[in-house]
């Protein structure tokens, strides 16, 4: 079955191929930074090791920091399902600056892969969309990446993608581990724009 799927790691390269400079990039814990450390060492990422639940908070936060810069969050349905709440200040927030992609591959994948609740019944962007995220989609195809990618680089957010990805976790590439490092990094790359 998986072999039909989108497979992760191709799907983050086609979302940051055509990034602009003033994209900055927020990942997730687990695999999701492995896939944009793998796409590129780029010091507009800030990439999250083991804060689980923080990506869409921090993403925010620097969203409405840095009005100028585009913010794209990329992170997994695991990190999404445990920062849930985060959805509803977005949509209050009303961040025309954020956008948000869930690489959904139905499991913790980064812990072994064990199901998580979108493996059920439990439908992501229906909760964007219920916390009043006004933009939201479901994507499986790579004829709908296409359009998703056009979107997330042009249209106004906040937006929240579901992108349905392959259980398969290509090879691990870490982003810096070191915390004051990648913070340092990261800080001085924004205010060079
Ligand atoms: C509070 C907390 N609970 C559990 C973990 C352990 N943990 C690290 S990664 C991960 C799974 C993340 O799943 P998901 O966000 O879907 O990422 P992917 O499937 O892409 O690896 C878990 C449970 C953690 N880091 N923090
Ligand atoms: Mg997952």
């Amino acid at each position: 079955m998986s072999t039909t799927m989108l497979q992760r790691r191709d799907v983050v390269g086609q979302i940051l191929a055509p990034r602009k400079r003033d994209l900055l990039v927020v990942g997730g814990l687990g695999s999701s930074s492995w896939d944009i450390a793998a796409t590129d060492d780029n010091h507009r990422d800030f990439c999250l090791v083991g804060a689980m639940g923080l990506a869409v908070p921090v993403g925010l936060g620097l969203a409405e920091a840095r009005p100028d810069n585009r913010v794209l969050v990329i992170t997994g349905d695991g990190d999404m399902l445990m920062g849930m709440g985060s959805l509803s200040t977005v949509a209050h927030a009303g961040t025309r600056n954020l956008i948000i992609v869930v690489l959904d591959n139905e499991r913790y994948g980064e812990t072994g892969g064990q199901l998580t609740h979108t493996a059920g019944v439990t439908d992501l962007a229906a909760i964007a969309a219920g916390s009043g995220i006004s933009v939201t989609g479901t994507v499986h195809t790579d004829g709908e990446l296409q359009n998703t990618v056009n979107a997330i680089h042009e249209d106004e957010g906040p937006a929240f993608y579901v992108i349905k990805v392959a259980p398969e976790l290509p090879g691990t590439v870490y982003p810096p581990l070191d915390g004051a490092f990648a913070k340092d990094r990261f800080r001085m790359a924004v205010l060079e724009n």
